[in-house]
């Protein structure tokens, strides 16, 4: 049975109604992505245009999900919100927490006993607020989610920025900080600025090596990790079509990557199959009623320039297979130029491991075609130079790839590693042997992110992304530029064999099967059920409200850090052995900037006190202002904050005391978490103000008493020799959002509405 069905039809029901006063609304034909959003507005039917890229919208979500990595903050502010059940079908997914070393069984054992005051924390939660539960080993939450909730053209948020991985089956799926899930799970409007539309036209059909993975990786490429800020992609054209469901779902994905709000496909014959599979031919039967609705209208596909904000047309019969790296997803590079610009740039070519799984690419498809490639070379006497590590994305899937021998495939190889179905390597829970060593080395998988330090936590460890099968290959001949296509390897016996091309099923021929999936159902009536926060446990802290502002300009507020360059959240608030903390807000602060490059002396983690002239730790510099009641602001780059949505990279400078954060630019979902928590988020009017700004610079806002809509903010920054400049910041607050900044976060209005 498929999960709140009722839910689903109640949406479908209102669809036609609401669709027509959208149309009325917009006065021209609609894309699928407004269809979705016009259909979900908070009010109900549309009766006012949104200005895409500029008007604040309220959205009524479907739907709520929840990793354990997140949904710990999340849910220790929803029980703040004075709430007894969440208002609409929310679920929670154990899977970041899970540490990858020997393999699925002992791992998973291990990590339970670790982790098992967070996990009874989250289950109690849930049972108690009426929220689902997916149990250690269950899956990714993308992948889960897919299998099971995601459902064309349904709206949800998640906290989680690959939560847009539900774009897959025709959602607007939305990344979010936990603080917007409380709005949501607490039954109020979710608030969003009207995306922009960016339509790509995808024509032919792939071939040969190239699979979904590479659509996005070569729409990284032209977007960069900015490009998609603030924009929905919508594919569409017979390529979209052509893709499988879980295909689609990877490139959705990955466009968190270059910064999109989400992605999304219409409803088509392979999302279809892709329910009927997975047991929701009901949601198929549903959904066919309003088929008409659940994709663009013809005239938007017909003449797309007339509808999209931009419109990009790729040729999938033309795409080559791509390895985007190293340290950033958008460095995208066809594989046949892929030797030449190693060489240029000294990137290590020998690979020692090569991963397949993460949310991205763990679907039954990608394992059947990257077991393909196995089998091949095992069939061709040649062996494997890398150690394959394997995360299945769902137990559904190990539970049917096992079944139907893809496991057994990737066993022949002697060095696989078959890990927990779970994040794994991808989040930094890998405990790879000798990556304290520090070496220069390369890996590849097939995850998303290839940030510095995520997945091994060595600074040096080039991290490049190519698609399940291309990981396969790689870790065979064991070399990065090892082109499939056009480049033979040398078997036991001497001979030189090419590898065939991959094949696969796209769906299991015998459909799935599982045995225990890991769901938990919460109580009917959860009011008896006690949630225990011991006060001395370091990896929970209940926590205390933010104080409100004092309706004061902040003055003599001092630099804690100018960060330089990159700084994603990753550099912020670091995950891997830190994803133990998220649970305590205090503890975890103690990474806070941790991995921002310091832009005075290009260090990480080395900041000058400006009490006492030496230099700290930031987290330290930062506790030893807050001693002494003196605000400071961090200063950085562009697409400050680039990444995942954790809200800790907002609240840990909230905690510690940092009163705001000045930027070329912010990442969408980062700059909406610093709002939530009370905190200023303030861009520079003219970038190139950044450079003037020095490390011992005092700062006072001079018109901070007349915070309002729309008027920019001005700093005097004092010099050390008494000089100053003064720098004009624009913000994107709104009425609403002044007053989270006023009552000194979201969650305090909140609960003051409830009084
Ligand atoms: C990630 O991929 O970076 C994460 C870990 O899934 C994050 C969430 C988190 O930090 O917990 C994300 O993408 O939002
Ligand atoms: Fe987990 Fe990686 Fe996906 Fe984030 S990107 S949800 S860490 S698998």
């Amino acid at each position: 049975m498929t999960f709140d069905i009722d839910m689903i039809k109640k949406v479908y029901e209102r669809y036609p109604s609401r669709i027509e006063a959208a149309r009325q609304a917009v006065g021209k034909p609609l894309t699928l992505s407004e269809k979705i959003l016009y259909t979900h507005l908070w009010q109900g039917n549309a009766t006012q245009p949104h200005e895409r890229g500029n008007s604040y919208v309220d959205f009524a979500p479907d739907r709520v999900a929840m990793q354990d990595a997140t949904a710990q903050m999340a849910l220790l502010q929803f029980m703040q919100a004075g709430k007894t059940k969440v208002a609409v079908p929310s679920t929670a997914h154990a899977d970041h927490l899970i540490q990858a070393k020997v393999g699925a069984e002992k791992d998973l054992q291990e990590s339970i006993n670790k982790n098992s005051e967070v996990f009874n924390f989250l289950s109690s939660v849930c049972e108690k607020y009426g929220i689902g539960f997916w149990k250690p080993g269950a899956g990714i939450i993308h992948q889960v989610v897919l299998e099971n909730y995601a459902f064309p053209g349904g709206m949800m948020i998640g906290t989680d920025s690959h939560t847009v991985n539900a774009g897959g089956l025709g959602m607007v799926a939305i990344g979010v900080g936990g603080a917007d899930a409380v709005d949501v799970m607490a039954g109020m409007a979710w608030e969003l600025k009207m995306p922009k539309l960016i339509g790509i036209k995808l024509t032919g059909k792939l071939n040969g090596w190239t699979s979904a993975k590479d659509v996005i990786l070569k729409v990284a490429g032209i977007l960069t990790v900015k490009g998609g800020t603030g924009c929905i992609v919508e594919y569409f054209g017979e390529g979209a079509q052509s893709l499988s469901a879980t295909g689609k779902g990877t490139i959705c994905n990955m466009g968190a990557e270059i910064g999109a709000t989400t992605s999304t496909f219409g409803y088509d014959d392979a999302m279809r199959r892709y329910l009927s599979a997975t047991g929701r031919q009901d949601v198929v039967e549903a959904a066919d009623k309003i088929a008409e609705h659940l994709t663009a209208d013809p005239e938007v596909y017909a003449n797309p320039e007339l509808y999209f904000d931009q419109v990009i047309e790729i040729n999938l019969s033309e795409l080559a297979p791509h390895l985007n790296g190293p340290f950033t997803p958008d460095l995208a590079t066809p594989v046949s130029e892929f030797r030449a610009k190693a060489e240029a740039n000294g990137w290590p070519l020998d690979v020692e491991w090569a991963l397949i799984g993460s949310c991205t690419n763990s679907s039954y498809e990608d394992l059947s075609r990257a077991a393909s490639i196995v089998e091949d070379a095992v069939a061709k006497g040649v062996k494997p130079k890398a150690i394959l590590g394997i995360n299945p994305g769902s137990e559904q899937v190990k539970y049917t790839a096992e079944r139907d021998g893809f496991m057994d495939s990737f066993r022949k190889f002697d060095n696989t590693r078959i890990f927990t179905n779970a994040c794994g390597p991808c989040i930094g829970q890998w405990d790879r042997e000798g990556a304290e060593k520090g070496e220069k080395n390369s890996i590849i998988h097939s995850f998303n992110r290839n940030f510095a330090k995520r997945a091994d936590g060595n600074p040096n460890t080039h991290a490049f992304v190519a698609s399940p099968e291309m990981v396969a290959a790689i870790a065979i001949s064991g070399r990065l530029d090892f082109n499939p296509i056009t480049d033979s390897l040398t078997n036991a016996s001497g001979e030189q064999v090419k590898l065939n091309e991959p094949t696969g099923s796209e769906l299991p021929e015998r459909g799935f099967d599982v045995g225990d999936n890991g769901y938990q159902a919460p109580s009917e009536d959860g009011s008896a059920v006690q949630v225990i926060v011991n006060p001395d446990s370091d990896r929970l802290q209940l926590l205390e409200p933010f104080q409100p502002w004092d309706g004061k300009n902040i003055e003599r507020a001092k630099v804690l850090i100018k960060a330089y360059g990159k700084c994603t959240t990753d550099h912020i608030s670091m995950a891997g052995p830190w994803l133990k903390y998220r649970g305590h807000l205090d503890n975890i602060s103690n990474n806070m900037l941790i991995g921002a490059v310091n832009a005075y002396n290009m260090e990480t983690n080395h900041v000058k006190n400006q009490l006492t002239g030496e230099y700290g730790e930031v987290p330290n510099v930062q506790r030893a202002y807050k001693a002494a009641g003196i605000p400071s602001i961090v200063v950085g780059d562009e697409n400050y904050g680039e990444g995942s949505s954790r809200e800790h990279a907002a609240m840990e400078p909230r905690h510690l005391g940092v009163s705001a954060v000045l930027v070329k630019s912010f990442a969408r979902i980062h700059e909406t978490n610093l709002k939530k928590q009370g905190m200023l988020g303030l861009t520079f009017e003219n970038k190139d103000d950044y450079d003037k700004i020095q490390e011992d610079d005092t700062v006072n806002f001079l018109d901070l008493d007349q915070f309002a809509v729309g008027k920019p903010l001005t700093l005097e920054f004092v010099h050390a020799d008494g000089s100053r400049d003064i720098v004009v910041t624009n913000h994107t607050y709104n009425d609403q959002q002044i007053g989270w900044f006023k009552a000194g976060s979201a969650l305090n209005l909140i609960k003051q509405m409830g009084n």
